[in-house]
């Protein structure tokens, strides 16, 4: 393992939008935050002032706030190596978002494509300005670590992207004050799609449940979601994209769970029909995800063990973001507070 001193930096976040986060989430993104954390210097966050956007019920809020810390967690996300935080525990992030929106276009932001997609579908009365400047928001999170690296699902590719011109803008107008992050996006995994309606990507927010596996579900619900898997009336198990986009996306699955290659994978089928094959991936996705449901729902008898972590985690990142917030201000020529 590196020195912690030359280690490179990663950030990343997940809303607490949900009791439970999906295999989407995992796969694209989670499953590298954990492998990170051993060559990196990690911070990872759960992203509360985000899920605002969707006007949470409060309750629900903070215990799902919690629930998303026992899931990461539980997941492999460990303490001792990573900073594990909750968002709205270090206001650097809101101070910093202010000063990257006065950075930012007004047509740049409204070019987001999450963000086009999400107003669309609830129209603009229903729209709220923070889902606007949410990939804003964003970038403050990134940019005060000095990220070097943002383990992401394909989804946030235009964000980080956003991240990255801010960052760039602020340093050749002021000087340079921050780290130019890229995104670390994985060819293959980097978008796991609904199981129902395999060409639209695996969401919390999806209208149905139906296509989406639970991380937090029971070993028999994940089951039968998989074997109901929508897929095409051929019988052959090929990775073809555009023309068996279920069978594609449960291949994806399986090679990102079991380690081997889509091409490996796929072998493994040759001559077998649909129903052997859903079944086979039921099995591995209900067996690797047992021992993380149990891990978690462990951790959540203990909340002041959770909250313990979150505080330890919330002082060391804490330390990181007041720096850059402080060399940003003096960038920008804001009067010291005497
Ligand atoms: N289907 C997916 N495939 C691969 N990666 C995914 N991610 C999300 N969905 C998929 C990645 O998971 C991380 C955390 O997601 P998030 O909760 O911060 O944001 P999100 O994209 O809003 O998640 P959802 O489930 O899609 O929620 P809604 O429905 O509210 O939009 C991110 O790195 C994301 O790329």
């Amino acid at each position: 393992m590196a020195d912690v001193g030359t280690r490179k930096r990663v950030l990343s976040g997940i809303q607490p939008t949900h009791d439970s986060f999906h295999l989407g989430n995992y796969l694209g993104a989670l499953k590298q935050w954990v492998a990170l954390q051993e060559s990196h210097d990690a911070f990872y966050c759960v992203v509360d002032l985000h899920a605002l956007t969707v006007g949470p019920d409060p309750i629900e809020l903070r215990r799902r706030t919690l629930a998303s810390a026992a899931q990461l967690i539980a997941i492999g996300i460990d303490p001792a190596k990573s900073t594990l935080f909750v968002q709205s525990h270090v206001p650097a992030h809101n101070q910093l978002a202010w000063i990257m929106e006065c950075l930012t276009g007004f047509g740049e932001a409204g070019r987001m494509t999450q963000f086009k997609d999400k107003s669309a579908k609830s129209g603009t009365d229903r729209t709220v300005v923070g889902l606007f400047t949410y990939p804003i928001l964003q970038a403050a999170d990134i940019l005060l670590y000095q990220a070097d690296q943002v383990p992401v699902g394909e989804d946030q590719r235009q964000h980080i992207e956003l991240t990255r011109d801010l960052g760039q803008r602020f340093n050749s107008k002021y000087g340079q004050t921050f780290t130019i992050p890229e995104g670390y996006i994985l060819k293959s995994g980097a978008k796991i799609n609904d199981l129902q309606d395999p060409t639209s990507k695996m969401s919390k927010s999806a209208a149905s449940q139906s296509g989406v596996i639970e991380l937090m579900d029971a070993p028999e619900i994940n089951m039968k979601k998989i074997k109901g898997a929508m897929t095409d009336t051929e019988r052959e198990v090929i990775f073809d994209e555009k023309n068996k986009a279920g069978i594609s996306n449960l291949l994806t699955i399986y090679s990102a769970i079991t380690g081997l290659s889509i091409a490996d994978a796929q072998n493994e089928f040759v001559g077998k029909g649909y129903g052997d094959f859903k079944s086979a991936v039921a099995t591995v996705v209900v067996d690797f995800l047992t021992p993380i449901r149990a891990k978690a729902q462990e951790l959540l008898q203990d909340p002041a063990h959770l909250t313990s972590i979150l505080r330890d985690g919330a002082e060391k990142a804490n330390l990181v973001a007041s720096k850059t917030l402080a060399e940003t201000y003096e960038a920008l020529g804001l009067l010291p507070r005497a």
